[in-house]
Order: structure tokens, then sequence, then C-alpha cells
């Protein structure tokens, strides 16, 4: 009995701190399908999706077999929307699956390429807008199974990703274009049909994390429909769902709205999800706009193609560009996801396959500065961008500055750095000492070796003092 009173009076403290905080903290609408965890998620399982870096996402369907032509004519759009295209008619779409015979293919071949590049983790689309399923589902008749090819792709990419090391997420898209449920906007007469098309997402998202026990997460896409959006109160219990059948599912803030019908952030402005899913093509300029969250930034190799295009026209990134914004999201939290969009054959384009290889060299000497690294509170230079790893700075440079000295600034309080060194030959650098600027912050110079003219980005390593020690010659690395 005493133990059992004790119990609910510290239960009753507790809650009277936890509601007391939750007034003064966030003056809030009350939700019952907003976020359910303030703050990031701080779990083995997440913490190892925060020190991936970098990923690839696999964008691969039939919409390869059209590789963005039809009939002789250029489809402008990305690859994998090509059946919205007004030249080219549903029917001749719904049927290219007969043509689906990706005789190249080679998932051990692509987990290798990817694991080459230094990709931690592996995004697979195992179904775009279209509906067709790129593994044996069992809910509708349009899937891999039925096409020349037959094999169940997912699974074998699951397989080979997983044994080369590469954690594996599934895409997957709640617009489903082959499902004589779906809609977009909600009828009255459609409420019915609705609710088919609502239990097939269901099925088959318990479909693939039952059998693919393996995946790490899932990565929603195609959710922003009206009639989806309208979902709160499913999707809620759905996500719940998912989660109590695979512990450790890590999922992003595109699945579901809030009952206010806000996506992302919810009504009181609060994460929904397990990391921030926004940055589409695009990158947060400064830290303030990732709000403290876990984020991932998704990339295109040409402007906006996704699937295969055969014809990549405009401005086609280099690995350098590709580098820097990998580190740029790395110094800001995120995880950088390079798309790839192998072709009909099954085949990963010539293009893809040499930036991979850069990108692999690249990291090869400099991952040290992108694995398990984080965000550093230290102000933004020009030459590039600051990461951190327990006791080490890292700056990686990608616009060598023509005196050939790097700046540093240091808050007011903090200690000195106390030794720097390229990364890539252990060449020890020189730290001048610059005075102070006009808000009292001591600046300091990097000198690089006369001369130094490495034609690529490269990496400056930091050495801060351990234990935090003023010893006046040790640089005490800020609190995040
Ligand atoms: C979606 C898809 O339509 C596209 O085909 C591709 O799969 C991509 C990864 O995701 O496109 C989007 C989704 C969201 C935004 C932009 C394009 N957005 O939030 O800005």
């Amino acid at each position: 009995m005493r133990t059992r009173n004790l119990f609910l009076t510290v239960l009753a403290f507790i809650l009277t701190i936890s509601a007391g905080e939750a007034q003064t903290k966030r003056p809030s609408v009350t939700l019952q399908h907003g976020a359910h965890r303030i703050g990031k998620r701080m779990d083995a399982d997440m913490q190892r999706w925060r020190e991936y870096g970098l990923g690839q996402f696999l964008h691969w369907g039939v919409y390869a077999v059209a590789g963005g032509h039809w009939n002789g004519k250029y489809y402008a759009g990305a690859a994998e929307w090509i059946r919205s295209w007004n030249e080219m008619p549903h029917e001749d779409y719904d049927n290219l699956y007969r043509q689906f015979n990706p005789t190249g293919f080679n998932a051990a071949q692509w987990a290798k390429q990817a694991a080459e590049m230094g990709a931690k983790y592996m995004i697979i689309t195992t179904k775009h807008h279209d509906g067709f399923c790129l593994w044996h589902s069992k809910y509708t008749n349009y899937t891999v199974a039925r096409t020349p090819f037959k094999r169940d792709i997912v699974k074998e990419l699951v397989d080979a990703y997983t044994k080369e090391g590469i954690d594996v997420y599934l895409y997957f898209s709640v617009i489903d274009w082959n499902h004589p449920g779906y809609r977009a906007i909600l009828r009255e007469e459609d409420r019915e049909v609705y609710e088919t098309f609502k239990q097939f997402t269901r099925n088959q998202l318990i479909e693939l994390l039952t059998a693919f026990p393996k995946v790490k997460g899932l990565w929603f896409d195609g959710t922003w429909d009206k009639a989806w959006v309208e979902q709160a109160a499913f999707a809620d219990a759905l996500e719940s769902e998912l989660r109590a059948l695979h512990p450790g599912l890590i999922i992003g803030s595109r699945f579901r709205a809030d009952e206010y019908g806000k996506r992302h952030y919810d009504s009181n402005g609060d994460l929904m999800g397990d990391y921030e899913q926004g940055w589409e093509r695009n990158l947060p300029e400064s830290f303030d706009e990732v709000r403290h969250n876990d984020w991932d930034c998704v990339m295109t190799v040409p402007e906006n193609q996704w699937g295969y295009h055969s014809d990549w026209r405009g401005y086609v990134k280099t690995s350098h560009d590709l580098i820097n914004m990998l580190v740029k999201c790395v110094s800001m939290n995120g995880n950088f996801v390079l798309n790839f969009g192998p072709d009909g054959k099954g085949n990963i384009r010539q293009e893809e396959t040499k930036l991979a290889k850069e990108i692999g060299e690249w990291m090869k000497i400099n991952g040290e500065a992108i694995y398990g690294c984080s965000h550093v509170d230290l102000k933004k230079q020009d030459w590039g961008y600051f990461t951190r790893k327990q006791d080490k700075i890292y700056m990686t440079v990608f616009h060598l500055p023509v005196n050939g000295l790097l700046t540093l600034e240091t808050p007011k309080d903090g200690n000195i750095p106390s030794k720097a060194w390229l990364l890539s030959d252990k060449r020890t650098l020189e730290i001048i000492s610059a005075g102070r600027n006009k808000n009292n912050h001591r600046l300091y110079h990097i000198a690089l070796p006369e001369g130094f003219s490495p034609g690529a980005p490269f990496v400056v390593v930091l050495e801060t003092d351990k234990d935090g020690q003023n010893d006046g010659n040790a640089y005490q690395p800020a609190k995040i």
C-alpha cells in the first residue's frame, strides 16, 4: 500500500511539473494527431541515422522504360512523372510493365558501387505515384511479378545493400494512380471507395515491414493530396501500428497531417515524425532554418530528374558541387541523399557511375569530416564549412583564399586552437593569431603551405582541448 501511495505521489508530482512546463513553454492548441514527441529522438537507431552523413536514393520503376520519351517526343518534366503528360496515353503507360525486363540488374553491383561512394544508407522507391510495385505485393497485380523479369527487386536490394553494411529505407508513395479507390480530393460519393484505398495502403505498408524486417525506416511521399491530409486520425493510428510492428522504425515528417491539415510541422510548430523531410533539391542557408531538428536533403544530379531520363538537359552537377552540398548538410546536422535513376535495362548510367566514383575517392580521404559529424557553433566563413566530431573540428575548404590564409573566429571567451593539420597528408599548419574583431572575438589565420593548390575541396583538422581545460593554448569547442 505504502509503495503505491508513494508511487501516486511521485506520479502526481511528475504530471504537475510536466503540465506546468507544457503551459509555460508552449502556449498550444490541444492536438490529438500532432507531434507525439518534442525534440530529437535519442535512441540508438536514430543516433545511427544521425551519423550516416551520406545516403543514396534510387528511383526505379517502369518509367525507366520510357526514359523521358514517348513516340519520339521529349518530355521536359521529371521522367517518373511521364504518365501525367498529355502526349502519353495512360493506356500506353499502364502497359509499360510488359516490357520491363532489366536483364542488366545486379543488386550486388549497385550495392558495391554505393558502398564505394561512401553511402551509409539507401532509399528505394518500392512504389512511386504510378502504383507499380517493385516487390511481390499480394494486394495488387500491378507488380514486378507480372513483368517478364518477375524477380522481387526490393528483396534483392534489401539483401544486397544490407550485406554491404548499408542500411535500407523504403520510399513509399501514398498517391497511387493505379488503385481504383485512390482519390486526390474526396467528394461525398467517393468516401466509400476511398476506404478501400486506405485499407490497401495499410495492408501494403504492413506487408513491406513484414517481408523486409531488416529495413530501418520508411520514406514517405505523395502525401499532399487533400483527401489524404483529411485522414489525420487514420494516418496517426497507422503510424503507431507500424512503429509497434517494427521497433526502432524511422519515419520522416512527410507521412501525415494533424487534424488541422498541417503537415511536417503541426499546428503548434512541432515536428511530426523523426526528422524533417522537407529539404527537396534545396538546402537551408543557415542553421537557424533547421530549428535544431534532424533532417535530410534529397538531391538530383541534373536539375529535376529522379527516374531515368535518357536525355539530361540543362546544368548537370559536378562531384565538387555535390560534395559541397554534402558538407554543407552535415555542417547543419543534416544527411545528404544523392539520387540515382537506373535505366530500363537495370544499368546505372555512366554519368552517375563517374560521380559515385569521384565522391567515393574524396570520401576515402575526407570521410572523417563527414561521418558522425555535426554542427559547430562557430561563425560561418567564406572558405567553406565547419563540422565536428568529439574534440576535433574539421574545416572543409571549397574556396581557397588567394592569400592562402583560412580565417577562424572564436567566441569571446573561447580558447585558441592548439594544432592544425591537413587531413590528406597530416602536414602541420601554422596558426597565426590575428587579434580581435570589433565584437572582441579572437581571429586566427590558418596558413596553408606555400603554393598549395589541390584543385579539389580539402580538409583542415583543428585539434581542441579534450577535457576543456584552459591551458591558455587549447581551443575549447563551443557547446551545441
Ligand atoms: C516527389 C515526387 O513527386 C518526385 O517524383 C520524386 O519522387 C521526389 C523525391 O518526391 O516530388 C516532390 C515532393 C515534395 C516536394 C517537391 C517535389 N516538396 O516538398 O517541395
